[in-house]
């Protein structure tokens, strides 16, 4: 009889046990690549450079053909993915030099700041970008407010870019390895007395700045903005992606209490182009597939730290890149000598910094081991929806304005996609609904020289239809004008009036 109850005993608590790991709130990673192309993908068509982590998500989880970050660039999309509003609406989301102060109001709500709501630790490692401090930034004492007031309980971020200065880690608010005998100073409106930069001191260099990317030389890589100071916390470059790899395993392998929520903003493909010696020539693009090829190693020790961790069946992760790709942005590193039949692009028109479809659509993913059944969407979904699907997700009532629950199509159990999405580029925006793309007129270059990108601007209106034209190559504005001038309505009903600067231009 005893053994019996116990029997009973052993079999409720299981059912139990189960019951309870069915309702359990995952950890959420959402690894966030920087510059990372529709076409640089394995599952999205890449064949030049192999991808097999990236790929695995995708084969076994949801892999989104329709997936789009919320601009252009990489600032307004950090700021939407973190507080589901579109970017456009918060002027300062541009992008941003290394000392603009936090664009992130601290008493608003955030994405880590729900998820702490709903029980979880939250942490960023990886690239910032969304500002620090109020004003003038003394990096030598406590920076802030920075991500430890908008919502992480724990950061180690570069401020904003990996060819920006200032060239150091910041952990929770103080500069990693900080001297303080030799403090940081840092301008971006002059050099200061004495320091090399890459326009007086060329040879110096070890990567030469093909425009922009020519004041103060850090590890011979001329860098945007002036910086002096802080020698022994200088990042670097080359141990960059291992750097953070470190710390990200570091973080998963403390958390075991709480559920976590990691925001894991990798560097790659964005320049500078520094792979650690073991990846060069993992390619034969050169430094921008190698890059590529070190960030799916990446993914790959974190796909394996989850399993060694067992909580590979409840991680819920999400891959995604903040905007379209470029291959010349600012440094002779042979991307474009060396990108041979590669399209960063695949079939979509333009690149970062495009309103036309390469600008925001990216590689987008989500993965969850058991939970997931592998499937590839068509769906419309958009960065901007995370917010409000990972609140629904763990049970949380708050939702973001611009950010539809979408949580049953990133598990791959519906098809629902949002009808309508803004797209953004530069502070310009446009308009997709249903398989419709609208372009309103732009002044300005319809090339962006520096970079070789088509950037969408004309003096007339465009109107694409994604569903036979995926390129974007014939505008239907003239022969399409009640669509046209249906989109229009509802875009300015949207946007508002006197979204861009030519308002007088006729609808033809
Ligand atoms: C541009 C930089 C580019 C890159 C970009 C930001 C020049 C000439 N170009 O201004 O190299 O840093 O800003 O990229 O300086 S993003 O992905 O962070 O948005
Ligand atoms: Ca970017």
């Amino acid at each position: 009889m005893k053994s019996r109850v116990n029997v009973l005993i052993i079999f409720l608590s299981i059912l139990l046990s189960g019951c309870k790991n069915e309702n359990q709130i995952p950890n959420i990673i959402i690894i966030y690549t920087d510059d990372l192309g529709y076409g640089d993908v394995g599952v999205y068509g890449a064949k030049e450079i192999s991808t097999p982590n990236m790929d695995f998500l995708a084969k076994n989880g949801v892999q989104f053909t329709q997936g789009y970050a919320s601009s252009a660039t990489c600032t307004p999309s950090r700021y939407a993915l973190l507080t589901g509003t579109y970017p456009w609406k918060e002027k300062k989301a541009r992008i941003l030099p290394g000392t603009a102060p936090l664009i992130i109001d601290t008493t608003q709500m955030t994405l880590p700041k729900m998820l702490k709501q709903q029980g979880y630790e939250t942490a960023v490692i990886g690239k910032w970008h969304l500002g620090l401090g109020t004003g003038k930034v003394d990096w030598n004492n406590h920076i802030t407010p920075g991500p430890n007031e908008v919502g992480f309980d724990y950061s180690y971020i570069m401020a904003a870019t990996q060819d920006r200065v200032p060239t150091v880690y910041i952990e929770n608010g103080y500069v990693d390895g900080l001297d303080t005998s030799d403090p940081i100073e840092i301008s971006y409106q002059k050099n200061f007395e004495g320091q090399p930069t890459g326009k007086n001191n060329p040879e110096l260099l070890s990567m030469m700045w093909h425009h922009g990317h020519n004041s103060s030389i850090v590890n011979g890589i001329p860098r945007i903005g002036f910086m002096k100071g802080g020698d022994s916390a200088k990042w670097s470059d080359i141990d960059m992606a291992d750097h953070f790899l470190n710390k990200v395993k570091l973080y998963v392998k403390s958390k075991k209490e709480k559920p976590f929520f990691l925001y894991y903003g990798m560097q790659q493909p964005h320049v500078p182009r520094t792979p650690h010696p073991r990846f060069i020539g993992a390619t034969s693009l050169g430094p921008r597939g190698d890059v590529i090829a070190e960030a799916d190693w990446c993914i790959g020790e974190l796909i394996k730290t989850l399993k060694e961790e067992n909580i590979i069946e409840n991680t819920l992760i999400i891959f995604s890149s903040d905007n379209g790709p470029v291959l010349n942005d600012g440094y002779y590193d042979d991307a474009v000598e060396k990108n041979g039949n590669h399209t960063p692009a695949g079939v979509l028109r333009g690149g970062k910094y495009s309103l036309f479809e390469a600008g925001t659509r990216v590689p987008f993913i989500t993965y969850w081991k058991g939970k997931i059944m592998p499937k590839k969407s068509n769906s419309l979904v958009s960065q901007l929806d995370l917010f409000s699907s990972l609140a629904k997700l763990t049970g949380s009532d708050l939702r973001a304005d611009d950010s539809i629950d979408l949580m049953d199509t990133f598990m791959g159990k519906s098809d629902e996609g949002r009808s309508e999405l803004i797209l953004e580029a530069t502070t310009r925006t446009a308009f997709r609904s249903g398989n419709w793309v609208m372009i309103p007129p732009y002044r300005g270059p319809a090339v962006l020289k520096a970079v070789n990108i088509e950037i969408a601007n004309s003096q007339k209106y465009q109107l694409y239809n994604l569903s036979n034209d995926i390129s974007q190559k014939v505008n239907l504005a003239e022969s399409e004008p009640e669509k046209l001038q249906e989109m229009n309505s509802r875009f300015t009903e949207i946007r508002g009036e006197g979204y861009n600067q030519i308002k007088k231009l006729e609808l033809k």
